[in-house]
C-alpha cells in the first residue's frame, strides 16, 4: 500500500472578513520561484530600513518592484518611480509573480486586478509592523494581494477605526490573502517576529504586497 506523497497544495478559499479572502498555501507549490525572484530583485534594489515622519526607523527592511515603489522618509509616505538609494527606476515586477497575483485576485472574485507596485517587506527577529492602514494608493476599490514566505507571523486584524477590537491569526509560508471590498481600509499590523528556523528562509519572513498604486480599476 502506498500513501499519497505530501504536496503543499492550495486549500479552498477561507473568508477572513468581508472582502478578505485567504488562499492558504497558494504560493507554496512554486515557493522556489517566489524566493528566487525576490533574491534577484533585492540584488537590483536592496532591502533597506526607512525612516518614518516621526523620525523613528521601521523595524522591517523593504524594497520594491514595479512602476511605483512605496517609500517613507521624514517628509511622509508616498509612491516613487525611482529608488531613492540609487535614483534608478525600480526593477519590473517579474512576470510570474505578476501572473500569480492576478490569478489570486481572480480566485477571490476580482477580475481586473492590474498591480503597478509590489512592496516587499523583510522581517528579522523582533521586527514588527504597527497598526496602520494602506491609504497611499489611488483607487481603494482595487484590492491588495499579500504573499507570505518563510517564518510564520501573528497578523493583527482590526476594523475601520483604530479603536476597534483586534483579532489575531497566523499567516504562514505560502499563504496569499486578497484584501478588497470593505476590508481594503481596515487597520492591520504584524506582531514582533519570533525566533525560528524556516527550511528555506532561515530566521526571516518575507511579505510581498501587490498594489494598484496609481492605476485605477
Ligand atoms: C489589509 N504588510 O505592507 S500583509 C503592508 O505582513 C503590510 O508585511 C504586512 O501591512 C506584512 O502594508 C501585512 C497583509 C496585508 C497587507 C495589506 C493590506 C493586509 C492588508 C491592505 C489592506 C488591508
Ligand atoms: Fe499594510
Amino acid at each position: 500500500m502506498s500513501l499519497p506523497q505530501f504536496e503543499p497544495e492550495a486549500q479552498p478559499p477561507e473568508i477572513i472578513d468581508e472582502g478578505a479572502v485567504l488562499l492558504r498555501g497558494f504560493a507554496a507549490a512554486s515557493e522556489l520561484r517566489w524566493i528566487e525572484a525576490v533574491q534577484a530583485l533585492q540584488a537590483q534594489a536592496s532591502f533597506r530600513v526607512m525612516q518614518v515622519p516621526g523620525g523613528k526607523s521601521m523595524s522591517v527592511a523593504i524594497t520594491n518592484a514595479g512602476d511605483w515603489g512605496w517609500v517613507s522618509d521624514l517628509q511622509g509616505y508616498r509612491y516613487s518611480a525611482v529608488d531613492p538609494l540609487t535614483g534608478k527606476a525600480w526593477p519590473a515586477i517579474p512576470a510570474f509573480l505578476h501572473e500569480q497575483a492576478v490569478a489570486a485576485a481572480a480566485a477571490a472574485g476580482c477580475s481586473d486586478f492590474a498591480p503597478d507596485a509590489c512592496l516587499i517587506n523583510r522581517y528579522q527577529s523582533g521586527a514588527r509592523m504597527g497598526l496602520h492602514r494602506d491609504q497611499d494608493e489611488a483607487d481603494f476599490s482595487a484590492p491588495i494581494v499579500s504573499v507570505s514566505l518563510g517564518l510564520p507571523c501573528t497578523f493583527l486584524w482590526g476594523g475601520l477605526a483604530r479603536q476597534n477590537p483586534i483579532k489575531r491569526f497566523v499567516l504562514t509560508h505560502g499563504d496569499v490573502v486578497v484584501w478588497g471590498g470593505p476590508s481594503r481600509l481596515v487597520f492591520h499590523g504584524v506582531s514582533p517576529l519570533k525566533d525560528g528556523l524556516h527550511h528555506l528562509l532561515g530566521s526571516e519572513r518575507w511579505n510581498l504586497t501587490f498594489r494598484m498604486a496609481k492605476r485605477r480599476l
